[in-house]
């Protein structure tokens, strides 16, 4: 049955928090993008808007399907949604301090490529491309790693992991 009017239909999402095992797990490549999957990426931007955050892949919803939304513009007007996503061309080098919905509170240097160039579907299905640098490359390339199964944190070192684990634990503890 279509979906007449998707945006009268949102609804919050749970976003998944590390150390959740299904934050590792691997999306699988969308084959046909229909009304479901633009329904959940139009729940997708609410949660994330919400949140409030600058990026939200399908993983951290407990999806695991490779389907990610960006927005890093000011005004927030400027909703990016890629679907199987591929960094086609990479180059340079950034470090930015970076935050994750997923890992509330914790904020870490991370260094990734600076500018990219990717290759995704949108939300009618059409192959398109995109040449990024600054913050939107960073938002990016952070996100396809959710979908990869991997979060920011991993870029750490053990001790630095085992840390941010047993804040999360504690804070968690607290919060019962
Ligand atoms: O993937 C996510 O959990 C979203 C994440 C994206 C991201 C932020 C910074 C560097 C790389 C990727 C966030 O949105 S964390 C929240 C955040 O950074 C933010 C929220 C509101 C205003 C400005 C920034
Ligand atoms: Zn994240």
């Amino acid at each position: 049955m279509p979906l007449p009017h998707l945006s009268k239909h949102m609804a919050l999402l749970k976003i998944l928090h590390y150390p959740d095992p299904r934050l590792h797990i691997v999306a699988k490549p969308v084959d046909k993008v229909d009304d479901h999957i633009r329904k959940l990426a139009a729940d997708m931007a609410e949660t994330m808007y919400a949140a409030p955050g600058i990026g939200l892949a399908a993983t951290q919803v407990d999806h695991h399907i490779q389907l990610l939304l960006v927005d890093v513009s000011e005004n927030k007007d400027q909703l990016m949604t890629f679907i199987n996503p591929q960094i086609v061309e990479a180059d340079g080098e950034t470090v930015y301090e970076e935050g994750c919905l997923s890992v509330p509170g914790i904020f870490e240097e991370v260094t990734r490529a600076e500018r990219i160039k990717v290759r995704a579907l949108n939300l009618s299905g059409e192959s398109f491309e995109l040449e990024a640098d600054g913050l939107l490359a960073i938002c990016i390339q952070h996100e396809i790693d959710h979908l990869k199964g991997k979060v920011f944190v991993e870029y750490l070192s053990r001790l630095k992991q085992d840390r941010i684990k047993q804040k999360l634990a504690k804070r968690a503890r607290e919060a019962m």
